[in-house]
């Protein structure tokens, strides 16, 4: 059993780092110029020709979460702002969000004594609504992965705090990490009960300090829908998801996009975690991060011994994923027996 939950914890934050690197190709693609065929073509032949694909911001604030949660052995707020802010000025060209930047130079000048007083400044002091926070949460769900749930949740939305303040920014990375940390639970040798998920999901997000923001129901009517259609029809197209749920930065739209791509391939009788990355990538927009999301539920949910080694071999970052992922493990481990 134990081999096993390790095996998912590298599934997890492998898979985020290779749902990253392949979306990134296709960035800002529209959904209709990139038909399955097209992303299987790359993700299948055409990146053996690539010497490197390299990952982006998602990745590189996801490795930031991780090193501070385990350096700090828990939230540490002002050592997760310096984290980010010292990642971004040391290699800008990541793809970052347009406005984010702004945030890390306020909390460099002000040396990371307000760790959420930047963030909360943003865009006319409503915060950001983008899926920045979202995209980067999966550590939290292995870190607090014996915890409480509520416990996680709150973790989950303190680390979206230091740049997204915004109701739906902060909710997303709540989502997401739920995703996540259910992925992780479930046995992928009983198969996918998808009503049984979004249950549980539901009312998780209803019972959790969400409430807190006011603005859960956003999420809570997006896991609806998302019943909703799986009670019409058990196979969902993309076309169906990319119009209901959108393809954009918001994180309104790409969280529940990522977690509609895991779903409507996870609940096939035969499905892979490729599936659902050539699944997510073909929603187009938002593709890495999209694809980063459903990467990590995915991963955390067939393990990875899942995951095709040729995409691992190609990926920037895989091998500090799977150390980061052992360490995680082990902390998770040593506070179950603690507990
Ligand atoms: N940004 C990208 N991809 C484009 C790459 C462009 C790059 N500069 C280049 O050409 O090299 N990808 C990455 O950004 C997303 C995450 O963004 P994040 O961290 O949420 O950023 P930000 O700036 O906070 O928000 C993004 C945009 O959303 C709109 N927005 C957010 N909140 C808003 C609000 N309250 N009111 C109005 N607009 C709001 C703004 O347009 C922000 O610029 C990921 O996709 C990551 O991969
Ligand atoms: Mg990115
Ligand atoms: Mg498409
Ligand atoms: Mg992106």
């Amino acid at each position: 059993a134990s081999n096993r939950l390790r095996n998912k914890f590298h599934g997890c934050l492998v898979g985020a780092v290779l749902g990253d690197c392949l979306g990134a190709i296709f960035e800002n693609d529209t959904f209709q110029s990139i038909p399955i065929e097209k992303v299987q073509k790359f993700t299948r032949e055409g990146y053996k020709k690539q010497q490197e694909l390299f990952y982006t911001d998602d990745t590189a604030m996801a490795r930031s979460i991780a090193d501070s949660l385990l350096s700090k052995n828990g939230f540490h707020g002002s050592d997760m702002a310096k984290r980010f802010t010292e990642e971004y000025f040391h290699n800008p060209y990541r793809g970052y969000g347009g406005n984010v930047p702004t945030v890390f130079s306020k909390l460099r000048d002000s040396n990371y004594a307000d760790p959420e007083g930047p963030a909360s400044q943003q865009f006319d002091g409503s915060g950001s609504y983008g899926n920045g926070s979202a995209m980067r949460v999966a550590p939290v769900a292995l870190f607090a992965y014996h915890d409480p749930v509520e416990e996680a949740q709150t973790i989950a939305a303190k680390t979206s705090r230091i740049t997204h303040t915004h109701p739906d920014g902060v909710n997303g990375a709540i989502m997401q990490m739920l995703a996540v940390r259910e992925s992780v639970i479930l046995n992928v040798s009983q198969g996918l009960d998808v009503f049984a998920f979004l249950d549980k999901m539901l009312s998780q997000l209803k019972n959790s300090d969400t409430s807190m923001e006011n603005r859960c129901s956003s999420y809570v009517e997006s896991l609806v829908r998302m019943c909703r259609l799986f009670q019409e029809s058990k196979s969902i197209n993309s076309e169906v998801v990319y119009r209901t749920f959108g393809n954009g930065i918001a994180a309104i739209e790409a969280v529940p996009a990522a977690l509609m791509a895991f779903l409507c391939i996870a609940c096939e009788p035969k499905s892979s975690f490729m599936d659902v990355i050539e699944y997510a990538i073909s929603l187009g927009g938002d593709t890495d991060t999209i694809a980063t999301m459903a990467g990590a539920i995915a991963g955390g949910y067939y393990g990875c011994d899942s995951i095709p080694n040729g995409w691992i071999e190609k990926c920037e970052g895989t091998a500090y994923a799977l150390q980061r992922a052992d360490n995680l493990f082990g902390y998770a481990v040593q506070r179950y027996t603690f507990i």
